[in-house]
């Protein structure tokens, strides 16, 4: 049976094989709450992820939510508050497409943990994916609520609580009412043609593209109009950049930089770090993605440490919102290699050198430069 059909069997999940219906290639950083995130391999070969390959960042328990009796209430800044059944949102509101990269702003901490000491998951580059989501406009929902004139922020609340949070509390976030109004930003309740998994966010949740995948609250049952951000410890405490030497959970809430808009990021696929090819002509092959509607411009790739740079080959990206695919031949003499590649977006920003540079509390927002090393070996039967 078709472990995604849910709406048959509310509150039934199937589990066989893996947990959640996730393949076996997923890298498990944590079984409860589930955390995985998804192999390289497997990303390379898909511009958009397949379910099972999409990695997955919880931080409380999967609340399995049965669809029917499942309700959104719209309120805060607004003329006409809502209270909406799926059926009502799905009945009421034009349904869209988008395809859109999902990033955590902890994708690639391991490199930052080698810096220095970093608590939470050594997360590689493969806290990210693509899929394609189908859902309501968030700004269509604001308007049938007479969103006010004066609101500043939409705050999300899902009701996951996660062990971590203090005080006690459910799950929330919130993006400026610029980023809420756009067109990009849908509540959605399809994931790649099907309803969404419940360890996707079932039966609908908030996709944000552009921004830190913690904004695309999922299991969404409030979406709220406000004049300030959200107070709650996801938005407030939890995922914001602060300068190295501050305790992140002493300093108080609001301090530094809550994030928003990713920043200019890439990462090499394949080959593995520390792999051994056949020396000759080798295929490197990568994803680049940078925060809100920036694009990719360009994507360097180096062999001798960033002394000099060749340029990768872009794929057209799935969608505006979705990553960059990238790929580059190199002619690999035998030996031992470093391979670098970094990516400029199209505000011209460019990933810095060196982590080092970047180390926060959290470890959030590691855009340095993407490193392998490869060993290449002198082919048989090529004389020298
Ligand atoms: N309600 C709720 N929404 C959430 C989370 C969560 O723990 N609870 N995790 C967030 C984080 S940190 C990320 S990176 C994305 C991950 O989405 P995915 O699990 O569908 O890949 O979901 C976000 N939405
Ligand atoms: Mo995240």
């Amino acid at each position: 049976m078709d472990k995604y059909l849910r709406e048959e069997e509310p509150g039934v999940t199937e589990r066989s094989g893996t947990a959640w219906g996730k393949s076996h290639d997923v890298i498990v950083h944590q079984s409860e709450p589930f955390n995985a995130e998804s192999s390289l391999a497997v990303l390379v070969q898909q511009p958009v992820t397949s379910t099972e390959d999409f990695y997955v960042r919880n931080h409380g328990p999967v609340p399995e939510l049965d669809p029917r009796l499942w309700r959104l209430s719209v309120d805060g800044m607004v003329d006409r508050p809502l209270e909406m059944s799926l059926e009502d949102l799905q009945n009421r509101f034009e349904h869209h497409e988008v395809v859109a990269t999902l990033q955590c702003a902890g994708n690639r901490r391991s490199g930052l943990a080698k810096v220095h000491d970093i608590p939470g998951h050594p997360w590689g580059p493969g806290a990210t994916s693509t899929a394609t989501w189908t859902g309501a406009r968030l700004t269509d929902v604001l308007a049938a609520a007479g969103a006010q004139n004066s609101a500043q922020h939409v705050a999300f609340e899902a009701p996951d609580v996660a062990p971590e949070a203090t005080p006690p509390q459910r799950f929330g976030a919130s993006i400026p009412i610029a980023k809420a109004t756009g067109d990009e930003v849908l509540l959605a309740w399809g994931m790649n043609g099907r309803p969404l998994p419940a360890v996707h966010g079932a039966p609908v949740r908030a996709i944000v593209p552009g921004f830190i995948g913690a904004r695309s609250v999922k299991w969404i049952d409030r979406v709220s109009v406000q004049a300030d951000p959200s107070q709650n410890f996801f938005q407030s405490i939890a995922y914001r950049l602060l300068p190295p030497g501050i305790d992140p959970y002493s300093a108080p809430p609001g301090d530094g930089l809550a994030l928003g808009p990713l920043t200019v990021n890439s990462a090499i696929l394949a080959p593995d770090d520390g792999a051994v090819v056949p020396a000759g002509r080798t295929a490197v092959t990568g994803y680049a993605l940078s925060g809100d509607d920036r694009g990719i411009a360009r994507v360097d790739v180096s062999v001798d440490g960033g002394q000099s740079w060749l340029q990768a080959e872009l794929d057209e990206p799935p969608s505006p919102w979705a990553w960059t695919p990238w790929r580059i031949t190199l002619e690999l003499p035998p030996g031992d290699v470093e391979i670098t590649a970094r990516a400029w977006d199209t505000s011209a920003a460019v990933q810095p050198e060196h982590e080092a540079h970047l180390w926060n509390p959290k470890g959030y927002f590691n855009n340095a430069w993407s490193r392998i090393h490869l060993t290449a070996t002198e082919r048989q039967g090529m004389s020298a």
